[in-house]
């Protein structure tokens, strides 16, 4: 059988072409004289999943077989992004489809822009999901991903006289080749009812029966690791009505009735709640929620028990790792499968728990951690609420205990405890996800220290051990060598091995051509070339021409009031006026600079859809202005998603990194622009501490208060703008940018509260921008400071992340997967 195959997946130009073919004509029933571009990109991609079966299936096979631990990676979002060339780039494949594609009429680069962007995610939280399982299978991990196949993704963002219009994104229309629909593999999800209790041998048994039951069916998504046989899998969830209750209102004749609840189960997974850092509190939102860990839970339970064992095993074989509280309820829904269903006794049970889950904290804001109201969870989940109190019981005894001769003791009990006693009453999922996991970890140094620190200071003193950080890490597959070819092939060129791409460490080995010319050149060429090509895309996109010796200044990223958009647009304000002010001759030696920002803010999010209006107004008075010209231009790049930001980040000479020190956890997307060659404007917040430590301070432009400076400063947020700043101020709230009485409150809350030091950061700002326009007009300094970060970016490789959550929180090796033979 293998022979039979082996010469479908061989690599032979017209092995290739005729697999494409053949699902032209048989899968698509489109006939082989007559397919468009789109049927060709579907065909391919169809070709392209039969590879990536061959080597899945394998894969699976030998992580059965070898029966090694394998680490699971929940996370309610994952931003894949589009597939197809990663996966060509991964199979090693990429020169030969876009020759065998050649010949039958089309231009491989043009298939790949036929592909849809899944958006099943906000933003970093998810993207960093979908970099760790490239990861993951790259270093031949046996893990999996388990998600949510959300029916529509992130909106689709418009933008209409300069305001934020959300559309739906329905992103299934068109069929989705990567997905393999498993109607196989469904389990059954209860929710509602009450909880019966019995006495058996003198021990109670719980018994949840549920008034309702949906069914949830896995699709899955293949994942292939780069240079290696290995290729997990994505499993994602999608929910579908099951007969259960449908009898009684078909018997009573109210078929619109039974209907009705039909729908209900599919609306589980049909939409993904499109807020950024702040939790949702929407019922739907929790039955999300544990639709996508009960499913989860189940099919992990099947796995393990494919072979008899006994369950204190179950940590040497799972490590379950939870991407934010999203995933929480997976812990009582584990203990309540191995109390209720196994019979386990509840010691027995918590003590396998514990050594299963670990959990990752992706925020500094108190107002950004989850919490349930207790009254929901009982009417949707009376037994899981049950086990959250009796975890609660445990841990507040022995808190209670340990802090017995402390004045303060109820105090800290309250704090530490899984129940706020507020009104109404709540469960807090990080304080359920601390105490019963056995890491916890923050995303980088900063935002780790500051949950120790502050956010979880009390869980430190009591569990010192269990806390540690784990730096974010971004995929040099996507983001250097599918996103910026001139790069890549520079590295490639220069280090004569495409290693790079595995060590990423490897690129700083070329340091030693920093001052080589042609190298030089050559760098110079590639960002050039990345530039003309993204003014295509803004032309395309926006209308408007912008010059490409400009310094291309960029923040791309959610819209968010702590990421501080608004300091962004400010400045361009202060040098729109500096230029204005400025004589013809004087105008002529400044720096040309674009502006872009791109971003969506959450639809309910007042304040960030005003900045995302003001930034549109500032270009529109700017962009028309005969005066100014091709000095200064400001574009919102509108619909920011996977796919646009690697046409994006490319392109960067200056990329905008400015959020309050001690707000950002990690951003990701600091890493993404510095392996591209972008120099950063930025705070010492978030990864950007630990980027500067390693390409060195004097490369980047760093400004505004430290950490240890900002309560301080909170102090005195009322304090006034300053006469440059306030001028700015008043330029808004009179109209020279959009209209007043819309705006005129982003400035009233800088005046009044500013909790994200806007006003005292913004002196320090404009002295780092001049100092930016100084370098830029020494470009040879300025190319030096873009290649020494570029080639000093190893520990940012999400690789680098992946082996330290293997070695230090699942305990976890890699097992190779023999080339197929
Ligand atoms: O860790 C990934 C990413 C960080 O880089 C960002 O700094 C952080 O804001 C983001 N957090 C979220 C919050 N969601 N929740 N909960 O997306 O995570």
């Amino acid at each position: 059988l293998w022979e039979l195959m082996a010469e479908y997946i061989d690599t032979e130009k017209s092995t290739i072409q005729k697999a494409i073919v053949a699902h032209v004509e048989y899968t698509l029933a489109r006939t082989r004289f007559n397919f468009d571009k789109n049927s060709c990109f579907k065909a391919a991609a169809l070709s392209i999943r039969d590879r990536l079966i061959e080597s899945w299936n394998d894969t699976q096979q030998l992580f059965t077989a070898e029966d090694k631990k394998r680490v699971y990676y929940m996370s309610i979002e994952f931003l894949i992004g589009r597939s197809m060339q990663n996966a060509l780039i991964n199979l090693g494949l990429e020169d030969k489809y876009r020759e065998a594609l050649e010949e039958v009429g089309y231009k491989l680069e043009e298939l790949y822009d036929e592909e849809v962007d899944p958006g099943l995610g906000n933003g970093g939280l998810g993207r960093l999901a979908s970099c760790f399982l490239d990861s993951l299978a790259t270093l031949d991990y046996p893990a999996w991903g388990y998600g949510i196949r959300y029916d529509y993704g992130i909106f689709r963002q418009m933008i209409v006289k300069g305001y934020q219009v959300e559309m739906p994104d329905y992103w299934l229309a068109q069929m989705n080749p990567w997905e393999i629909e498993r109607s196989d593999v469904t389990y059954d999800i209860y929710f509602g009812g009450r909880v019966e209790k019995k006495w058996e041998n003198g021990i109670e048994k719980s018994n949840w029966i549920p008034n309702e039951i949906v069914k949830a069916i896995a699709y899955d998504n293949p994942i292939p690791g780069y240079d290696t046989f290995n290729t997990i899998n994505l499993r994602l969830w999608k929910s579908m009505p099951t007969n259960e209750f449908d009898f009684q209102s078909f018997n009573q004749g109210d078929y619109f009735k039974a209907i009705e609840t039909r729908q209900k189960a599919e609306y589980i997974t049909s939409v993904l709640y499109p807020n950024d850092s702040t939790p949702s509190g929407k019922e739907l939102r929790l039955r999300q929620q544990y639709f996508f860990c009960c499913a989860t839970i189940q099919d992990i339970i099947r796995r393990f028990l494919k072979k008899p064992r006994e369950w204190e095993e179950l940590p040497d074989k799972v490590a379950i790792q939870l991407n934010d509280t999203h995933p929480a309820i997976s812990i009582p829904e584990l203990l309540r499968v191995l109390v209720d269903k196994y019979g386990l006794e509840w010691q027995r049970a918590w003590n396998i728990c514990y050594k299963v889950f670990s959990y990752t904290n992706h925020t500094v804001m108190p107002e950004a951690l989850e919490k349930w109201s207790v009254e929901l969870f009982e009417r949707l989940l009376p037994r899981h609420l049950e086990i959250i109190y009796l975890i609660n019981f445990h841990f507040m005894n022995q808190v209670g205990q340990r802090y017995a001769n402390d004045p303060k003791k109820f105090d800290i009990m309250g704090y530490m405890s899984l129940i706020e006693e507020s009104r109404p009453k709540a469960v807090r999922m990080a304080n359920l996800c601390i105490v019963s996991s056995h890491a916890v970890n923050g995303v980088a140094a900063l935002h780790s220290n500051l949950l120790k620190t502050q956010l979880f200071a009390r869980f430190h003193e009591y569990f010192p051990k269990k806390f540690q950080n784990k730096t974010n890490g971004v995929t040099p597959r996507r983001w250097i060598k599918c996103s910026n070819k001139g790069l890549s092939d520079i590295y490639t060129k220069y280090l004569k091995s495409n290693n790079w791409l595995s060590d990423l460490y490897e690129t700083k080995n070329l340091m030693s051509y920093i001052d080589n010319e042609e190298f030089q050149e050559e760098f110079r060429q590639a960002k050039l070339q990345n530039k003309e090509r993204l003014a295509k895309w803004v032309e395309k996109e926006c209308g408007i021409k912008i010059p490409t010796d400009a310094m291309f200044d960029i923040m791309v990223k959610r819209i968010h009031e702590y990421k501080r958009q608004n300091l962004f647009a400010l400045y361009m304000i202060y040098r729109y006026f500096n230029l204005k002010a400025m004589t013809v001759d004087d105008r002529a030696k400044q720096v040309k600079r674009v502006f872009m920002v791109g971003g969506k803010a959450a639809p309910g999010y007042i304040a960030a859809k005003k900045i995302i209006k003001l930034i549109n107004s500032i270009g529109d008075v700017v962009n028309n202005d005969p005066d100014i010209g091709d000095l200064m231009k400001v574009v919102f790049l509108p619909n920011y998603c996977v796919s646009s930001a690697q046409i994006i980040i490319p392109a960067a000479d200056l990329t905008e990194q400015i959020s309050t020190a001690g707000t950002e956890a990690s951003g990701t997307s600091n890493m993404k622009f510095v392996m591209n060659g972008a120099i950063i404007m930025g705070t010492m917040d978030g990864a950007n501490v630990e980027i500067v430590e390693d390409i060195g301070i004097q490369n980047a432009f760093i400004f505004g208060a430290r950490v240890h400076e900002v309560d301080r400063l909170r102090v005195q947020s009322g304090a006034p703008a300053g006469s440059r700043l306030q001028r700015i101020f008043d330029a808004i709230k009179s109209g020279t940018f959009g209209n007043p009485k819309e705006l005129s409150s982003l400035v009233e809350s800088l005046e009044q509260h500013d909790i994200y030091l806007v006003k005292s950061d913004f002196y320090s700002y404009i002295e780092k921008q001049e100092e930016a326009d100084a370098v830029y007009k020494n470009q040879d300094r300025w190319l030096k400071m873009s290649i020494t970060g570029a080639l000093n970016m190893g520990r940012f490789s999400s690789d680098r992340t992946i082996h330290e959550y293997a070695e230090d929180i699942w305990d976890l090796e890699s097992v190779e997967i023999p080339k197929p033979s």
